[in-house]
């Protein structure tokens, strides 16, 4: 294999930061984040050396689920600023070498938006076909069993017209029809309308839903899905040279070689979220979960690194806004933040994909140490907890799930400073500041040259300097190993040896032939490695990467 065969593409190297706004930095003191928050850091950003910012939901929104409840496509919240803030925030990002994607929500609107209050107003109104209506039971109930992510039923009763309508999220994020070929025809002119103003792509909501097949209780992968992402690519994005990035909570290697095969004219690549759910447990989910296996972890890792080798793209990350902060979930927080940290973004950094960054991650942000519900503000996990005691489950064992992995853990302010509420705001913070920011914040991290920002700031440089990172092919060792994680990148004569101790003790380990080389320490965070032969020690949480000498 050689690179002239690689078919690059300019998000293969890239490293992408995503934004959650209501939470990175507030210029005004409403205790919300906004749009000029987030330009006044955009040299933070270019000095960490990340190409693209993922902005999670900017626009017109009641806010029910934090802006992925849209009632206008075409503006932006006034709580994050006006259009001409947004238009500022991408030619200032543009002259620092970041694009900007933006956030596609379109498997649903919220129920304020106007398509959906005119569908509303009767069985007949032009717009009504532009959502999912059904009849009632024959008891009067849902019309069938479709329960919301959010709890409870997925369809909440019209009393005007006695009909039903669908809603996979909160019963104010009505779903859209996407077999109805106008709903499609206005999605692809609102998303034309944002590529006219210079954004660099878009990441898309739980975009494994629209081909939904209601009446089967299909929800992801449904007969068209692939149908509408070609029609949308072709309509869009496709002419243009951005990055395009779906969500698919259903993803498995298969579809998502049908998503980010190369000929497919789809997306650039998805998220699959194997590694996150295999953790979760049978009855409760996520708000009951598994004790960590990194066997397993390593297997899920691996099967998509070899899966999508030849052909597809993979993403990589460890958290978003839905999910727990990375170093709490995989790392050591009271034995060893920093070492862990570190370790994790080693391992991730160099395998195959584009890598995504969540804020605060650069920093390594813990989750919210939330002791009482009234301290939580999703959505999730509102209606969670009211559901699950209401089925039995203890307050304290819930509010230990949500400790662990409720959505308000990578909500809570970005830690600039160890001024008040962290530098993030001059007023109340719509949630509260992790109280440790005194120790944890950015003004902090980029002059210690040894902190975990300035290990991600060599990671993302390695990324843009060596193709081996970029397009190398993955070999996995030691795989039934319950602490060590090892793996190999090659490309041509170029090979990188990466390794890394999952665990607080020091590991003893014999090395496969295949990973005694002699070379160069391209990252680690102990003291350089270049000489990798027969046994050898990794200490707590110890990661490196070396590149071999061509024999
Ligand atoms: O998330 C999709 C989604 O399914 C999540 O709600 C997920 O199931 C949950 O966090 C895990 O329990 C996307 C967005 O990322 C999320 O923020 C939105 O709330 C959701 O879609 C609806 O738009
Ligand atoms: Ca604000």
């Amino acid at each position: 294999m050689t690179e002239a065969t690689l078919h690059p593409q300019w998000w293969h190297r890239s490293t992408i930061y995503q934004i959650y706004p209501r939470s990175f930095a507030d210029s005004n003191g409403d205790g919300i984040g906004d749009i000029p928050g987030i330009i006044s850091k955009l040299e933070y950003l270019r000095t960490l050396g990340i190409e693209v910012i993922w902005l999670s939901p900017i626009y017109a929104s009641p806010m029910d689920d934090n802006g992925y409840d849209i009632s206008n496509y075409q503006d932006i919240a006034p709580e994050f600023g006006t259009l001409a803030d947004f238009d500022r925030l991408v030619a200032e990002a543009n002259s620092r070498g970041i694009g900007i994607v933006l956030d596609l929500v379109v498997n649903h609107t919220s129920d304020e938006h106007p398509w959906f209050i005119e569908a509303h107003k009767s069985v007949d109104n032009p717009y009504r076909d532009f959502y999912i209506w059904r009849k009632p039971a024959e008891d009067g109930g849902p019309p069938n069993g479709l329960a919301s992510s959010f709890g409870g039923p997925a369809w909440s009763l019209d009393p005007e017209s006695g009909e039903y309508y669908l809603h996979l999220f909160s019963r104010r994020q009505p779903d859209l029809n996407w077999e109805n070929p106008k709903v499609r025809a206005e999605i692809y002119k609102m998303m034309n309308w944002w590529l006219k103003r210079g954004i660099s792509g878009f990441r898309m909501d739980v975009i494994d839903y629209i081909g939904k097949q209601i009446d089967q209780s299909v929800i992801t992968d449904g007969a068209h899905l692939h149908d509408y992402l070609q029609e949308m690519n072709r309509e869009t994005f496709g002419s243009r040279n951005v990055l395009t990035v779906g969500e698919t909570w259903s993803a498995t290697p298969g579809s998502a070689l049908l998503y980010s095969g190369r000929d497919r004219g789809e997306l650039s690549m998805v998220f699959q979220f194997e590694h996150v759910t295999q953790q979760w447990d049978e009855v409760y989910g996520k708000w009951r979960s598994r004790p960590f296996d990194l066997v397993k972890l390593k297997s899920v890792l691996s099967k998509w690194q070899y899966a999508l080798s030849d052909d597809g793209w993979n993403s990589l990350f460890w958290g978003n806004h839905d999910l727990p902060r990375a170093v709490s979930k995989y790392g050591d927080v009271k034995g060893f933040p920093v070492e862990s940290a570190k370790m994790l973004a080693t391992i991730l950094h160099l395998l195959k994909g584009t890598p995504f960054i969540y804020q605060g991650e650069e920093i390594g942000m813990t989750n919210a140490p939330f002791s009482k519900i009234e301290q939580y503000r999703d959505i999730e996990t509102l209606n969670m907890h009211r559901l699950h005691l209401e089925a039995g489950l203890a307050p304290e064992e819930f509010i230990k799930g949500a400790n662990e992995n409720g959505r308000d853990n990578a909500r809570t302010p970005m830690q600039w400073t160890s001024e008040a509420n962290a530098g993030f705001t001059a007023g109340i913070p719509w949630i509260e500041v992790n109280d440790n920011y005194t120790t944890i914040n950015a003004e902090r991290a980029i002059t210690d040259e040894h902190s975990i920002w300035n290990h991600y700031r060599r990671l993302i440089a390695l990324r843009k300097e060596h193709s081996v990172i970029v397009y190398g092919r993955y070999q996995s060792y030691l795989d039934q190993h319950p602490d060590v994680f090892a793996y190999t990148r090659t490309l041509d004569d170029k090979r990188l040896v990466v390794l890394a101790n999952f665990s607080a003790r020091s590991i003893s380990v014999d090395l496969p032939n295949e990973l005694q080389v002699t070379g160069r320490c391209l990252i680690n965070h102990y003291g350089p490695v270049d000489q990798l032969q027969g046994c050898i020690e990794l200490r707590p949480y110890e990661a490196f990467a070396v590149l071999a000498d061509a024999d």
